[in-house]
């Protein structure tokens, strides 16, 4: 049987698309102003109470206006009651997507839900900024290299330099040097990207490159929100990245050569 292989052909659903799945349910509850409060309900419809920590922290609350802007990326803290609370203050209009990322002790199985919180005013969307390499914020200058293609991984480095000069002492952030948040412009899938390395594991420099590895799913746009530590101080570095079709493999079986190939029928 050739299962394994089977597995391998057949694309995820990526996370973070729906707001309840293998048993689990994101359920907002109702709250003040300027916090945001839910609980993440079981199978047997009871809060979940224990969860197994991803990257030091036991759930990972992405928050991002549907525009894609706005990007927030917080830990609310777990009450007795399974409720999960966290100071927001959404003060601009609009509909927003609360991303819970966690994993149930039950399961032990990563699983990101997400939900959609609207704020009443006047919405003004912002336009997605362009493809660049190059992102500003706070005085630091990140460059992103490597070109990830659709459903191909990628490994792609972030480089952060200050006023010109190469980073070489970030802190440690969430177990790595840099937490990378990817969604998908349209309809703001939740991709999962793995650092290159640990602090602390003598390979894993400091700076100024950050590695990762991704796989976006398909071609189109998406935006990179890059988390990390200097100073003390946490910030976040955004990329808007195209993502295209995969360039075919200089060792594939070269279809030219097969003197039927022309009576494949034409694509497209
Ligand atoms: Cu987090």
């Amino acid at each position: 049987m050739t299962v394994h292989a089977h597995h391998a052909a057949a694309p995820a659903t990526p996370e973070g698309l729906q707001v309840s799945r293998d048993g689990y349910t994101l359920v907002p509850v109702a709250a003040p102003a300027g916090t945001l409060a839910f609980r993440i309900d079981g199978p047997d419809g009871a809060p979940v109470r224990e969860y197994v920590p991803q990257h030091d922290k036991d759930l990972h609350l992405i928050v991002v206006r549907r525009d894609l802007s706005g990007f927030r990326h917080v830990h609310p803290v777990l009450g007795e009651d399974g409720v999960w609370t966290q100071d927001l203050a959404l003060d601009e209009a609009g509909t927003y997507r609360v991303f819970t990322d966690f994993a149930p002790a039950a399961t032990g199985s990563p699983l990101t839900l997400g939900v959609d919180i609207h704020v009443a005013g006047d919405f003004r969307p912002v336009p997605l900024p362009a493809p660049a390499a190059t992102a500003e914020v706070d005085g630091y200058t990140v460059t992103l290299a490597g070109e990830p293609a659709a459903g191909q991984g990628a490994h792609i480095t972030l480089s952060v330099a200050r006023d010109g000069v190469p980073v070489t002492d970030l802190e440690p952030y969430l177990a790595a040097f840099g937490h990378l948040v990817v969604l998908r412009d349209g309809d703001l899938a939740y991709l999962h990207v793995h650092p290159g390395g640990a602090p602390g594991d003598g390979v894993t420099p400091a700076g100024p490159e950050i590695a990762f590895h991704t796989e976006l799913p398909s071609v189109g746009t998406y935006r990179f929100f890059l988390d990390f530590r200097h100073g003390g101080v946490v910030r976040t570095a955004e990329f808007t990245v195209e993502a295209g079709k995969p360039a075919p493999h200089a060792h594939a079986p070269e279809r030219a050569a097969d003197p039927h190939a022309g009576h494949h029928g034409h694509h497209g």
